[in-house]
């Protein structure tokens, strides 16, 4: 036992409990965060990470791993009792089976234990025996993120900022036809409520998947195990000239705070807070493909989800935090096997570009930060086409529907300004290039012992998130 490790064991002591109880007080826990906007990844990037690190033949740029000194890796009970564990078995079926298909959407947050045996390294190993490591791996959707807001603000506040966001939005219409005509002052009723809190979700749906992403409540897009109850079933109307008790306006602010109180600060208590280290994942090509306002959006979705890592950016937050913070944030472009190899710098720039603003701000404020270009599970293979008289560096992969196609996504220009300058000035579409997209199936894969699934820079990507730790 090491010193290092006595002081790894207090300063993360109350995150510990569980590990206490079972007697593991010393046993270094990493909790990794993994977070990005639905449909970013998580879910494969955490089944692959994990069954990678059971299997370690394809993990060579993690120093542990290359040095031979992770003795076994094995999954743990996850010391928290009322987390849903994260389904990885389920998970790591459907990517290998014969068929392979692509895990269903979660919903809900979800943790995972992993136990690493260590030698340790460099001087330490002569005296030190090997000693247990514990990552916890923490699935969170980034829109929870996006719930911070709430907390600084009222639900007087939080209505008129909704409501003046909503105002002119084509995806608003039905919703804010519905609410001009409400009373506050009425007396409450729920299965007005009930319409309302449906009205606004619906909207905030659909301006989802139009490209918006200050769409806060969070929980209204992805409710969980919380779907109908009251800390739900709330909307932001109309400010009345009373606001008397038993009105209408008096229960919806009730329920803003029950969800502040009851929703929001429990997630950014209980799971936020204690995270060591990040990855955020972003569908940057997904974003491309869609043209320059989504890409636009996703700049600003992505300085809202960082402003949450920003010391001092909720005075509540910061009280529960007390100076502890995330170590080390990984930004993550995900997908990156729908392009070549040779344009993967590229796409590196272009998530650097995306995240410069929120950088800016504040630098995440001695956090080490890096961007990465990665593909949690390759679905293809890269194959050089000749075609009007130019190479095509193409990827080829299985369709959904079990055709194979070689495809040619596009060039991604040097200069990420290319696409982020027109993206900020409200172009329409991309001037130089069109950039496609495919949806390829997970590949049929032929492991041999001791190999995970293939991947691209995923242990660029451990390393540099808890290789430090190992
Ligand atoms: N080609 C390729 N596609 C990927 C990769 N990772 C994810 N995808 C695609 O992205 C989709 C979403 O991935 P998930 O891991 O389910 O994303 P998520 O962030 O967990 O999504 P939600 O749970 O819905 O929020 C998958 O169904 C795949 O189509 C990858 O490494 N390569
Ligand atoms: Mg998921």
């Amino acid at each position: 036992m090491g010193l290092g490790d006595i002081a790894d064991g207090l300063s993360r002591g109350v995150e510990s409990i569980g590990s206490t109880v079972s007697g593991a007080f010393f046993e270094p826990v990493v909790r990794l965060g993994v977070t990005g906007l639905s449909r970013a990844g998580k879910t494969v990037f955490i089944t692959s990470l994990v069954a990678n690190l059971l299997d370690r033949a394809r993990m060579p740029q993690l120093a542990a791993a290359s040095e031979g000194r992770i003795l076994t890796a094995y999954l743990q009970p996850q010391p928290d009792d009322t987390v849903p564990r994260f389904d990885f078995e389920t998970h790591l079926a459907a990517l290998t089976a014969a068929q392979p298909r692509w895990p269903e959407s979660t919903r809900a947050v979800s943790q995972l234990r992993l136990s690493l045996r260590v030698r340790p390294a460099g001087l330490l190993a002569g005296i030190q025996g090997p000693r247990t490591i514990h990552l916890d791996i923490v699935d969170y959707p980034g829109e929870w993120l996006l719930d911070l807001e709430l907390l600084d603000l009222s639900y007087e506040d939080w209505a008129s900022k909704a409501l003046h966001r909503a105002e002119g939005r084509s995806q608003a219409e039905a919703y804010m036809a519905l609410a001009r005509d409400i009373d506050g002052d009425a007396k409450f009723e729920e299965p007005q409520a009930r319409q309302l809190a449906d009205g606004y979700a619906a909207y905030l749906q659909e301006a989802r998947e139009a490209g918006y992403s200050d769409c806060t409540p969070g929980r209204f897009l992805l409710p969980g195990e919380m779907a109908g109850s009251p800390a739900l079933t709330f909307a932001p109307i109309p400010k009345p000239a009373r606001g008397k008790r038993g009105s209408l306006w008096r229960e919806m602010e009730r329920r803003y705070d029950a969800y502040t109180a009851r929703i929001v600060k429990p997630f950014f208590r209980d799971h936020f807070s204690r995270i060591d280290r990040q990855i955020v994942l972003v569908d940057a090509l997904g974003a491309i493909h869609a043209g320059p306002a989504a890409l636009d959006d996703l700049r600003r979705a992505m300085t809202d989800i960082l402003s949450a890592f920003r010391p001092g950016r909720n005075a509540w937050l910061s009280r529960l935090l007390l100076g502890q913070r995330v170590e080390k944030i990984l930004f993550a472009a995900t997908k990156a096997d729908h392009l070549h190899h040779l344009q993967h710098p590229r796409l590196t720039h272009i998530m650097e570009a995306l995240v410069r603003d929120a950088k800016d701000r504040a630098d995440f404020a001695g956090a080490k930060t890096e961007s990465m270009a990665i593909a949690a599970l390759r679905a293809t293979v890269e194959e050089t086409l000749g075609h009007g008289g130019r190479n095509l560096d193409c990827v080829r992969g299985t369709l959904l529907d079990g055709r194979q196609a070689a495809f040619y996504p596009g060039e991604l220009p040097e200069d990420p300004q290319r696409l982020l300058g027109p993206a900020r000035e409200g172009a329409e579409t991309w001037l130089d290039e069109d950039y496609a997209i495919m949806n390829f199936a997970p590949a049929a894969l032929r492991l041999k012992p001791g190999e995970g699934p293939p991947h691209i820079r995923l242990d660029r990507a451990a390393q540099f998130l808890f290789g430090d730790r190992l």
